[in-house]
């Protein structure tokens, strides 16, 4: 299966938390067979890629030992590898190899440490920018220039990246990682900034807490978690139309459709 930065169209990624804590499907998939109807499901709705989680990066989230990960996420990758493009959300070395030996083909590693390991395989990576660790990201962030730092921090790692030898290097500004609603939304509001850098952006606003307020009268109580999907779509939409080349959701069904518009919109080609 290609790799999917030679998709010109926008890509959606869908989600898939195999584990019992993830901030908003937590236990939902965590049983293998459920994972994999899930992910069909997905398929199903137009995913160009299914993104395997075994840890949740949530603020507070516990670390989860490299042979619960690996009983979590393997079995589920082994049975979508041929079916779709698997994608491994992981900053374990460990979990990111055996993943790719299992079928995926991307690593998705929120640590942006793990470029030497795509090296290895000869798969794609994507750095995600964060600040801190889950324990700490959300305690006190802070930036002089967010937009800034952030663009030079993943051109940094995304050079090192290609330097070694990654074909395929994608960038990732990390919404909710180590930032506030405001610095979110610079961010967003900033994205061309990124993808002036050259290298494919993927975007992951789906369901965040951010979201939470932004579509609320001020004051008011913020919106549940299972009741953000017009501000997840809408913030998607932005990014895609900004020049993300890909998005991270949870509702997929709802986001192709986004993604297709946009496609169309920005190409002029027929539906
Ligand atoms: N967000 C989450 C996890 N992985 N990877 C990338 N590249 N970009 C993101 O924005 C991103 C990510 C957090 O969302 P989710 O997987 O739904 O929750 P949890 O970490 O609690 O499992």
């Amino acid at each position: 299966m290609p790799t999917p930065a030679h998709e010109p169209r926008p890509l959606v990624m869908g989600i898939l938390n195999v584990t019992p804590d993830s901030f908003s499907d937590g236990g939902q998939w965590l049983e293998p067979d459920l994972a994999v109807r899930r992910a069909r499901e997905m398929i199903d709705e137009g995913a160009d890629i299914v993104d395997v989680g075994g840890e949740s990066t949530r603020p507070g989230a516990d670390a989860v030992p490299t042979d619960v990960e690996l009983d979590r996420v393997i079995p589920v990758v082994e049975a979508l590898a041929g079916q779709v493009r698997v994608s491994i959300d992981t900053t374990k070395e460990a979990v990111a190899s055996a993943a790719v030996e299992a079928g995926a083909i991307l690593i998705n590693d929120v640590s942006a440490t793990l470029w030497p390991v795509a090296a290895r395989h000869g798969v794609g990576w994507v750095a995600m920018h964060r600040s801190g660790t889950p324990a700490t990201m959300q305690r006190h962030p802070h930036y002089d220039d967010v937009v800034a730092e952030v663009t030079a921090m993943l051109a940094d790692r995304a050079g090192r990246a290609t330097s070694a030898g990654v074909a395929e290097v994608w960038i990732d500004p990390g919404i909710g990682f180590g930032k506030s609603v405001e610095h979110n939304l610079s961010l967003l509001g900033s994205l061309d900034e990124l993808v002036a850098t050259g290298y494919p952006v993927l975007v992951g606003t789906s369901r965040k807490s951010f979201l939470g307020g932004l579509d609320r009268r001020p004051g008011a109580e913020p919106t549940p978690v299972g009741e953000r999907l017009p501000a997840s779509l809408a913030t998607a939409t932005w990014a895609l139309a900004q020049g993300a080349r890909m998005v991270r959701v949870h509702d997929v069904a709802a986001t192709v459709q986004a993604a297709r518009l946009v496609g169309v919109a920005r190409s002029g080609a027929t539906w």
